[in-house]
């Protein structure tokens, strides 16, 4: 028996999609023009699908799993249960006015037209704010309405935020922070079960990989103390003595968020000769 996991098949979150699978040593070729595929050293089928039919899938148990954006996820109230954030395919769901048109709060947004492919999100702020507009929902180039004359403002999905400034629009109001999810249906049989926890357990070793460094570096033993008041570690550093006597070879892990802090202090505390290392697998 396989888990079924369905991804999108050419988007935005395609490439990322099937990079987690790969970085979790689950071999799968890239859909093409196919449908679906199984992996080849792990139980589980992949279905290529569009991403705004992903979590109805998953609802209804055509696949077991999924992988979508929060944004998506939220926009169709399905009943499914988020596992496990992904940290790709970030981005916002924002309100934007043409640039001259002035803005102060959400009231300002009072009778307008909004053009938006997110109508319930849309709707689900308003009401929030006491505020009544007209949603005209579109499902593309949502930014060109304004200019176009079809709506007074939009509600669309930012990144860099050059699309907006493009089409002489601001952001006022960023109503959603997204992220790729993985999400799973309710009822999976233990075997299922007993998959899922397998493929949830090697992304955990992938995220912490990512989010670590494992650093070398010499110092002076007398250092030590210092240097060892530095390093959280995963349980203590590992000590090596040097050829050199009096001098040690230390190593460690570190976090990715506290790296250049960690370096400047280490170096202040007497290391010398550090050398940094990506790590390709943390076992958590
Ligand atoms: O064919 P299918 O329906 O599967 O794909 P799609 O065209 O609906 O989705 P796709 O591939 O564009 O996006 C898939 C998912 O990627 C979205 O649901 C989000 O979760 C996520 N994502 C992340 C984004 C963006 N960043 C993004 N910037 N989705 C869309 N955009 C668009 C946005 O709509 C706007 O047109 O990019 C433009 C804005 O980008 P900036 O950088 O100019 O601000
Ligand atoms: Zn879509």
């Amino acid at each position: 028996m396989n888990l079924r996991i369905a991804i999108q098949k050419s988007g935005r979150l395609s490439q990322d999609s099937l990079q987690l699978l790969n970085d979790c040593g689950i071999s799968v070729k890239s859909g093409g023009a196919k449908l679906r595929t199984k992996a080849d050293n792990f139980p589980l089928e992949v279905y290529f699908l569009r991403d705004d039919d992903i979590p109805q899938y998953v609802q209804d148990g055509v696949a077991d799993i999924g992988i979508v954006g929060e944004n998506v996820l939220y926009e169709k109230e399905k009943k499914v249960t988020v596992v496990q954030p992904l940290g790709f395919g970030r981005c916002r769901l924002s309100l934007a006015v043409p640039k001259q048109q002035a803005y102060q709060s959400a009231a300002s947004l009072q009778g307008l037209r909004i053009a938006t492919s997110y109508p319930v999100l849309l709707q689900r702020f308003l009401a929030s704010k006491g505020v009544t507009a007209e949603i005209h929902e579109i499902s593309g180039s949502v930014e060109i309405a304004p200019g176009i004359g079809l709506a007074d403002a939009v509600c669309d999905l930012v990144s860099s935020g050059s699309t907006l400034f493009m089409n002489g629009l601001q952001e006022v109001e960023t109503i959603l922070e997204s992220q790729a999810v993985l999400v799973r249906q309710n009822d999976l049989d233990e075997e299922k079960e007993r998959m899922l926890g397998r493929l949830l357990f090697r992304i955990a070793s992938v995220q912490a990989a990512a989010r670590n460094k494992y650093i070398l570096l010499n110092a002076p033993n007398e250092a030590l103390d210092r240097i060892f008041s530095l390093l959280p570690g995963m349980k203590s550093p590992t000590v090596l003595p040097l050829a050199d006597p009096g001098w040690s070879s230390v190593h460690s892990v570190v976090p990715e968020s506290e790296f250049w802090e960690k370096i400047e202090a280490l170096r202040d505390a007497g290391a010398q000769g550090i050398l940094v290392v990506p790590i390709e697998k943390m076992i958590v």
